[in-house]
């Protein structure tokens, strides 16, 4: 078995393990990245597609800014679409002037793994991690199968960033590790299309149909998403289907038709929000997806990562550079209060925009929320303070 030595261990290259590899090596301290996709599937990965204002700026802060402040589209507001009417919610009048980046997370990792091979950083791709081994000694360990055969990396600190479904959270104690989860009863039908947009921001639509959501990726790409029944499947969407539905959902007198054109990705995503907590045993620490999931409906997934890392990087140089343990203690407790925030957010617009068929009174109460959202001022300065920047609030 081939055998390293670094200083921390960080299991998993989606946003979260990257950004982490970039903050570590930019204080001095070392670190490998192992990932079990090959580069070209995690580049081409589509998902989320907002940045909060403060971590646009953390993102910047770590040198990986350039291409994101070249071809973001920056967004001062957002669109609220009920019963053939559009509302709109000036963001940035409401939230001290901040506004939102619309940037697709794979350009985000594509631009933290240009820098990452660039630097000549360790980044093992194809490289799946089977084992996380003395996490409560002073030397934690990660083995993996790469390319080349087994590899074992020894280590100070093990950084758990390889999503929900990685090993990372599996290692965690049963005995002292609590999670708290909610599975919601519909799917996200989610398509990338080569069409310009038919919007200049974002639209979040509640139609009796269901949800839907307008976005972009650039002035030629929009990301469309409607929500389905959960066991919905994808053959059974043909794109006249998809086409059909959406206008049907995001009509208004204005924008009686949206603008089409070839489909060029697709998918369907499950909704739910979990919470693992602590977010630490012994020498491995939790990250992003790995420790909460958010449903999508608040673009807050990447954001709650990056925001987690950012503290992560502080806490671990903390320690290995200035020997001040004090960070370690406090990493869980102070992530946790900010991701329960975010879960509440995730929460409060994914129940006020997507209609439940079977609960009448349930569905007069979201109306109620989703009339103050856009019509209360109050209301509105909430909603656009957590839209914005939640993660640095
Ligand atoms: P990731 O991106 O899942 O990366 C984890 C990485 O770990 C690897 N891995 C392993 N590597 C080695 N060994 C193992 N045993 C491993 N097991 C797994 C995986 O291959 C992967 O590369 O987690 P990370 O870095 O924590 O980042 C989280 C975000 O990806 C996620 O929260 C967001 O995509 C969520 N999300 C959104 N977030 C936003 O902030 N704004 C949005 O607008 C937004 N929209 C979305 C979204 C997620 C969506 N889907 C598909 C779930 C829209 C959608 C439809
Ligand atoms: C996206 O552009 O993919 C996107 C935007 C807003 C969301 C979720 C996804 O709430």
């Amino acid at each position: 078995m081939k055998e390293l030595r670094t200083q921390v261990a960080i299991v998993g290259a989606g946003p979260a393990g990257l950004l982490l590899g970039q903050l570590l090596a930019r204080d001095g301290i070392d670190n490998i990245v192992l990932e079990h996709r090959s580069r070209e599937y995690v580049e081409r990965r589509v998902r989320a597609g907002v940045i909060e204002f403060g971590i646009a700026n953390l993102i910047e802060e770590a040198g990986a800014g350039e291409r994101m402040r070249r071809d973001g589209l920056v967004h001062h507001g957002v669109e609220f679409r009920f019963e053939r009417n559009s509302y709109r919610v000036p963001l940035s009048d409401l939230a001290d002037g901040r506004a939102i980046t619309v940037y697709g997370q794979q350009e985000v990792v594509k631009d933290l793994v240009a820098l990452r091979l660039e630097s000549g950083g360790p980044l093992l791709f194809d490289t799946e991690v089977t084992t996380l081994d003395g996490l409560t000694s002073d030397a934690p360990s990660v083995e993996g199968d790469g390319p080349e055969g087994p590899v074992r990396v020894i280590c100070d600190y093990v950084a758990g960033c390889d999503g929900s479904f990685g090993v990372a959270n599996r290692a965690l104690p049963a005995s002292s590790a609590r999670r708290y989860e909610r599975t919601y009863p519909f799917s996200w039908l989610g398509i990338l299309a080569e069409a310009s947009p038919s919007t200049e921001e974002l639209i979040y639509c509640r139609h009796q149909n269901g949800f839907a959501l307008y976005s972009m990726r650039s002035p030629t790409l929009s990301r469309l998403y409607l929500g389905v029944a959960p066991d919905e499947r994808l053959e059974d969407w043909s794109d006249g289907r998809i086409w059909d539905e959406l206008n049907a959902r995001l009509a208004t007198d204005e924008m009686p038709e949206i603008g089409q054109g070839p489909i060029v990705e697709r998918g369907i995503t499950a909704m739910r929000s979990i919470v693992i907590a602590p977010m630490r045993h012994g020498r491995l620490f939790l990250a992003g997806d790995a420790a909460h999931i958010v449903p999508p409906t608040g673009a807050k997934g990447m954001n709650l990562a990056l925001a987690d890392v950012r503290l992560l990087a502080r806490t671990l140089a903390a320690a290995l550079r200035d020997h001040d343990d004090s960070l370690l203690a406090t990493y869980s407790s102070t992530c946790l209060e900010r991701v329960w925030r975010g879960e509440e957010f995730s929460n409060y617009m994914t129940q006020m925009l997507h209609p439940n068929p079977s609960d009448e009174f349930e569905n007069g109460v979201q109306m109620a929320r989703l009339r103050q959202a856009v019509n209360s001022r109050e209301a509105a300065t909430v909603l656009a303070r957590n839209y914005v920047d939640l993660n640095s609030l």
